[in-house]
């Protein structure tokens, strides 16, 4: 029997090519060009499965365009390249890669915390540049981060692992806004008590984004709930581009309506909005709040767990999408 076919429409690990191999013929894109929309769908002709991270973008053209694609793959536990709708109007299942980022993600959030909060990137662009000349009392002060109040909003997995950090490890006060309120265990195994959004905005010390895209979540972030945080308060976004409008937070950075930013994740990535590439009081970097070899490692293989239990018979392990009663693979 021959077997299933599979395109890795970006480089990856050259094990987790190696893995895949053994059950599919793969075609990979280990030279990792950017394929335009018209090229994914020219490779993917004839392709079962398709290994993606979040920047392919899997919608209904696709899908009518690649009539015999069962399922993709997301490198990601984010899924909003996705159109999921379209996806189970074609019998196309989806799949993510959760669990296996978490705590790396979360230590991510709070080093871009800590560094946006402490001025650590403004202050070393300040050295290497030559400015330092003597100490002074006031220089790169920072706000402080122990016994701070932290306001998340998205309480998941990421933002509960955040909430940890800060309670049992710097012994800040949590507080969080989500949609839904966590059992009252876990608000205590987090030390973490539920505030509304307006109320979280106004109180907060630091805010950390780390709630799913979609249209809901579009802009949660935009001058008006800027212009309710304290004039001395930090914003993190570790979760996605489009959460903030990131036009309006280059204007409150500027006009130090907050005191600064840490942002892993752009409107339009890889492009980054040219005001936030002038203004001093934010710490901006490529959307690595998961890399860690390890964890890298752990996403690709979930992703390719995925397409080799659902493509071998026995279901996917992390869906997103529905799942057709009789797995194509098996038929
Ligand atoms: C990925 C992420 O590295 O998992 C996610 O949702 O944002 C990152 O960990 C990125 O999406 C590339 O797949």
């Amino acid at each position: 029997m021959s077997k299933p076919r599979i395109l890795v429409a970006r480089a990856v690990f050259p094990e987790t090519i190696a893995r895949l191999e053994q059950h599919f013929e793969v075609a990979s894109n280990q030279s990792d060009d950017s394929w335009s929309k018209a090229e994914l769908i020219a490779q993917l002709q004839g392709k079962q499965g398709v290994f993606t991270t979040g920047s392919e973008r899997i919608d209904a053209e696709l899908l009518a365009a690649c009539p015999e694609l069962k399922i993709c793959a997301n490198m990601a536990v984010g899924y909003n390249n996705f159109d999921v709708d379209a996806m189970a109007a074609h019998g196309v299942v989806g799949t993510n890669a959760p669990d296996v980022l978490t705590e790396t993600t979360a230590d991510f959030g709070f080093a871009l915390l800590m560094a946006t909060a402490r001025r650590i990137a403004e202050s070393e662009h300040f050295l290497r540049a030559g400015h330092w000349s003597k100490w002074s009392y006031d220089m790169f002060a920072g706000a402080e981060i122990h016994g701070s109040t932290l306001g998340i909003i998205g309480m998941g997995r990421i933002g509960q692992g955040i909430a940890r950090r800060g309670a049992h490890g710097f012994g800040m006060k949590v507080i969080y806004h989500n949609r839904s309120r966590l059992d009252a265990a876990l608000e205590a195994e987090c030390k973490a008590s539920y505030a509304g959004k307006e109320e979280l905005l106004k109180t907060a010390d630091h805010v950390v984004l780390v709630v799913p895209y979609s249209a809901a979540s579009h802009h949660t972030i935009g001058a008006a709930e800027l212009a309710l945080m304290k004039p001395t308060a930090t914003l993190v976004n570790i979760a996605r581009g489009g959460i903030v409008d990131d036009a309006a937070l280059a204007v409150a950075l500027r006009e130090k309506r907050i005191a600064a930013a840490g942002l892993d994740v752009f409107e339009g990535e890889p492009k980054v909005h040219p005001d936030l590439l002038t203004v001093p009081n934010v710490v901006l970097t490529p959307h690595i709040a998961s890399a860690t070899v390890p964890t890298r490692r752990a996403m690709a293989e979930l992703a390719a767990d995925n397409l080799i239990s659902f493509l071998t018979g026995r279901g996917p392990k992390t869906p997103v999408t529905p799942v057709p009663a009789v797995p194509s693979g098996a038929r």
